[in-house]
């Protein structure tokens, strides 16, 4: 069927303008400025004819390669073409103009300053107060404020000098994971160097000769288990080709924290809180990504014990590498779900040819949820109605092993108890402009080991990414009505406050 009528790529095209204009008048981080010509060419929508170079300006990228449309979704034709599900569609981005930045979202970057030829970072281990959700405050471990800890990013070829505080009640030493460095730089507590004692510190100092996604962490154990990890991002000399337009970080991590507590119990083999990034879903930030983008995530597993399937909704990825390096490309693997395991890291990469909001999350049920527990009597949930749980003592057990009429066995399938949504909690869920124009109940879906991602073409990306006050539902109800089927379309509810 075909949708693209000429009106609406007319409208499409008017709204690039706009947007484009829009553009021009705002201050915009490197990674997203464009110059309003090049923001006009096709970067959404139909186009006819690909642009063409005149020499002077950077290399054009096309919109179709051997039946792949970085603008809509589609089958390669030929799965031993380079261009198979896109992948080595480039993005807009030229390597001449580098890597393009990591981002981790919800996370802040190590700074540093050169001194005697070396980038030297400070970090602090210390204890952390982190927000999983809003109003849910936990006591967890971490660096400079933070968990994880502030992520360092470098470039292949340089050399870091670390000096690590220890601010907490007992020892430490932090381990660079995956970095071949001499072997006193280790951080293997006693085996390569003695304890950082508290209120010690200790320098740690290396050149980094490769490239890739690494990551540094405490190497005892329940330090681990509570938060204290960060990301250690190494940019390739020789920038990645194809190049892409996203460098996104999401660094999965599991906590038991009972629901009377602020504090992870690390001996646990059990874990009911789930963060992304140090936040649990719906309040993880999703990851907005312009139409016809190549998109990277890179994606680390710092669960204590749990691995977690990855999955993508509305499109095919490929994993590029893992943690020991990147793959290559001849060995580079089409995926929906991918399975990291503990303290492994997978980059995955794809071209977000499919408008719309679409989920990005692990595939173990139990981790679609956060602070789980057990309704074993009133005491768990302040205030919550115990009611149905006392008139149901005397149904179980037993119950019926012959489960007729329809299964219809007491208290089965469990239900999940939701969040409490109060008034407070929803505005900040919607505080952060990522989640502009999404419809009125997103957040009830969006759970534990869950974050979103979000493509927009570009006129709508300039209006949820540079505008306030974007109403709800109205990005999405526009993405149905260019690309979806809005005769059939069903509007949200607006969420009651308390769910
Ligand atoms: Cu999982």
């Amino acid at each position: 069927m075909e949708r693209e009528t000429s009106p609406r790529r007319q409208f499409i095209k008017s709204g690039m303008l706009a947007a484009a204009s829009l553009a021009a008048g705002t201050t915009l981080s490197a990674q997203e400025s464009v110059d309003p010509e090049e923001a006009a060419t096709p970067q959404a929508g139909p186009i006819t004819s690909p642009p063409v170079s005149d020499g002077t300006k950077k290399s054009p990228v096309r919109d179709e390669y051997d039946g792949f449309s970085r603008f809509k979704p589609s089958r390669g034709n030929d799965p031993d073409s380079d261009y198979y599900l896109g992948k080595l569609v480039p993005g807009f981005r030229t390597t001449e103009e580098g890597p393009a930045p990591f981002i981790a979202p919800d996370l802040e970057k190590l700074p540093y300053v050169m001194k005697d030829g070396a980038k030297q970072f400070e970090l602090v281990a210390q204890n952390v107060r982190r927000e999983f959700l809003p109003g849910y405050e936990m006591d967890v471990w971490g660096y400079n404020g933070s968990m994880p800890g502030p992520t360092i990013e470098v470039t292949q070829g340089d050399r870091v000098r670390i000096i690590v505080h220890n601010e907490l009640p007992e020892p430490t030493t932090v381990h660079w994971h995956g970095f071949e460095l001499p072997v006193q730089q280790d951080g293997s507590m006693t085996l390569t160097q003695n304890p950082i004692m508290p209120g010690k510190s200790y320098v740690y100092e290396f050149d980094i000769h490769e490239e890739g996604t690494f990551f540094y962490h405490s190497h005892v154990a329940m330090q681990e288990a509570f938060g204290m990890v960060g990301w250690f991002i190494v940019h390739p000399k020789k920038v990645f080709d194809p190049p892409v337009d996203r460098d996104f970080g999401l660094l999965f991590q599991n906590f038991h924290i009972k629901a009377n507590q602020t504090i992870s119990n690390s001996w646990s083999m059990d874990w009911n809180w789930h963060t992304i990034n140090g936040r649990s879903g719906p309040f993880t930030t999703p990851l907005v990504v312009k139409h016809g983008e190549r998109v990277r995530i890179r994606l680390l597993d710092f669960s204590p014990m749990q691995h977690h399937p990855i999955h993508l909704h509305g499109h095919t990825f490929w994993l590029t590498g893992r943690e020991g390096a990147r793959t290559p490309k001849s060995a580079w693997i089409p995926r929906n779900t991918e399975l990291v395991g503990v303290a492994q890291a997978a980059e995955f990469e794809f071209i977000a040819n499919n408008p719309g909001d679409w989920m990005f999350h692990c595939h173990m049920v139990h981790h679609m949820m956060n602070h789980m527990v057990e309704q074993v009597g009133p005491r768990i949930r302040e205030g919550s109605n115990v009611d149905a749980y006392m008139t149901n003592l005397d149904q179980r057990p037993p119950v019926d092993m012959k489960h007729s009429e329809g299964f219809a066995t007491p208290g089965y399938p469990q239900g999940m108890q939701g969040m409490q949504m109060s008034e407070k909690f929803m505005k900040a869920i919607w505080s952060r402009r990522e989640v502009q124009g999404m419809r009125a109940t997103w957040p009830k879906s969006v759970h534990g080991l869950m974050t979103l991602l979000r493509v927009l073409p570009d006129d709508l990306y300039q209006q949820v990414m540079e505008t306030d006050d974007v109403p709800k539902g109205a990005i999405f109800e526009e993405i149905v009505q260019r690309f979806g089927t809005p005769e059939t379309y069903q509007k949200a509810p607006l969420m009651k406050m308390g769910h």
